[in-house]
């Protein structure tokens, strides 16, 4: 039976997916490119670097590393400015409720994420508390799809893989739960997270109801 969930940040609890757009938009605009909406779906779930390596393929340019370093710096800069003034009012819909009732349900929870800033974003939410464990792309060193950072907060919340559930939004985190030998459901469209054992719009069509029918089906 399931004993823990692992949540992803960005598009599941957050969308922060807005200002990381905005932050390589501007970087982009000082690069003398545009970079639309729609390219920047290709960055969700990406690390900072892979983000910025294709953000520069839509360009078509190219830096030696210390450049690119130093243009990743100055685009993680502008982001932190906007994730600086969060608060709890941008925690989305279902999310809050959900993870108190997995807490109330005797059930682990832990966060998987890539991105760097992730304690910053839990703390001016609110949301640190709800964790028992913390993974993020400060303790990885593997991206998604691999399955290091749900593998390391499984083994955080001492729960074996095959009884975690984790909640993504991104096609290379879905794989990255089935690598780890965990089941996934996705949150957004069934068009890009087919591969998912279930498929929800948000958290809030989600219930610890449906956690168990889905860990009864497996
Ligand atoms: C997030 C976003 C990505 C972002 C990555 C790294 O991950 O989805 O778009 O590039 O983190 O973020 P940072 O530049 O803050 O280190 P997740 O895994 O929470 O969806
Ligand atoms: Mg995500």
């Amino acid at each position: 039976s399931i004993k823990a969930c692992l949540f992803d940040l960005d598009g599941v609890l957050v969308d922060t997916a807005k200002y990381h757009y905005l932050a390589w938009k501007r970087l982009a605009e000082e690069l003398g490119f545009t970079f639309t909406e729609q390219d920047n779906e290709k960055l969700k779930g990406v690390s900072r670097m892979a983000s910025l390596d294709i953000l520069l393929s839509v360009g078509g340019l190219q830096f030696d590393n210390a450049k690119k370093y130093e243009l990743a710096e100055r685009k993680n800069n502008w982001y932190f400015e906007s994730i600086s003034k969060m608060d709890h009012t941008e925690i989305l819909p279902g999310a809050l409720n959900f993870l108190k009732a997995c807490r109330e349900n005797g059930l682990k929870t832990a966060l998987g994420s890539a991105s760097k800033n992730a304690m910053t974003i839990l703390d001016n939410t609110g949301l640190t508390p709800y964790f028992d464990a913390i993974i993020d792309g400060t303790r990885t060193t593997n991206a998604k799809p691999d399955p290091e950072v749900f593998l390391l907060g499984a083994a955080a919340l001492s729960v074996p893989p095959e009884q975690c559930i984790v909640f993504e939004d991104a096609e290379a985190g879905v794989e990255a739960a089935h690598r780890a030998g965990m089941s996934c459901v996705g949150i957004g469209s069934p068009a890009t997270l087919g591969q998912a054992e279930l498929v929800v719009s948000s958290l809030q069509e989600m219930t610890i109801e449906r956690l168990k029918e889905l860990s009864l089906a497996r």
